[in-house]
């Protein structure tokens, strides 16, 4: 059955792999994002191959906003069946004791409080509908901290656990929730972490094949279309010479 499927961050990197991956499936897309050109092209090619794309133009910070945009949807796309949590960054990879006051707060504010607005206001629709998914992007990184790591890691720690939450707070119902951890995936991740230091992100994805990110699109796609009766509850995805989020074999 074709979905309304919602995607946060669809603009880049594993969220724009997953509008695309979505779409090839036949399903209908809700596409959030803070930049509303980029939005706009998105919406674009997707609709040259026929899908059907509503864009939403908001910071997931901005609960007002958040509420709004949701709240205003038309009759004809309110009923969302998956949601694709997956607007998110690092900032920084400085020693815990010498970080960067506002990274830690924007990381905190998008990655934590961000995925929980959306949840709080997508889901009790789904609890209403008794049907529905939550696919959560947490990380590696969420599983053990790295070095640097330390904020970036513990709001992926935190993902693991809201997704856990919440599985058991709808586990009377339909509704599925899953988590997504990947290692290592080329997308402009890097050069966010970086500030734009195109030279230092490349040099994360050195000596290793990395994943993309439609393999993680395709991880996505599989859950969101698993029989009813099964709920893929976490996936850790690693590139192959990746072992742990501090674990990677380069050659
Ligand atoms: P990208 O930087 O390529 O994409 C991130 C997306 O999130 C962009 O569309 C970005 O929009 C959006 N975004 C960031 N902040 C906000 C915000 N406040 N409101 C709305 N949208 C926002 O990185 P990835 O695709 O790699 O990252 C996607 C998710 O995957 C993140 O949650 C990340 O933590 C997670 N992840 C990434 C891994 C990797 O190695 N790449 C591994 C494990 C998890 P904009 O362009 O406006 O900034
Ligand atoms: C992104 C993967 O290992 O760079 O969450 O933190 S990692």
């Amino acid at each position: 059955m074709n979905k309304i499927v919602l995607i946060t961050g669809a603009t880049s990197g594993i969220g724009l792999a997953c509008a695309r991956k979505f779409a090839e499936n036949g399903d209908k897309l809700i596409l959030t994002g803070r930049n509303g050109q980029r939005l706009a092209e998105v919406r674009k090619e997707l609709t040259d191959t026929g899908a059907e794309v509503l864009t939403l133009v908001f910071d997931v910070r901005n609960r007002e906003a958040a509420i709004k945009a949701l709240s205003e949807l038309p009759q004809e796309w309110q009923e969302i069946d998956v949601l694709v949590n997956n607007a998110g960054l690092a900032l920084g990879l400085e020693p815990e004791y010498e970080g960067n006051f506002d990274d830690w707060e924007t990381m905190i504010d998008t990655n934590i409080k961000g995925l929980l607005t959306m949840t709080r206001c997508v889901v009790p629709g789904m609890v209403q509908r008794n049907r529905g998914h939550i696919i959560n992007i947490g990380s590696v990184a969420g599983d053990a901290a790295y070095s640097g790591g330390n904020v970036y890691c513990a709001t992926k720690a935190a993902v693991k656990v809201l997704t856990d939450g919440l599985r058991i707070d709808v586990a009377n119902s339909n509704v599925r929730v899953t988590n997504l951890k990947p290692g290592l995936v080329e997308t402009n991740f890097s050069n966010t972490r970086f500030h734009g230091d195109h030279e230092r992100a490349a040099n994360v994805y050195k000596g290793i094949k990395p994943l993309t990110g439609e393999d993680i699109a395709d991880v996505a796609v599989y859950a969101a279309n698993a029989p009813e009766h099964v709920q893929i509850a976490e996936v850790l995805i690693l590139a192959t010479h990746q072992a742990s989020g501090s674990v990677i074999v380069r050659h």
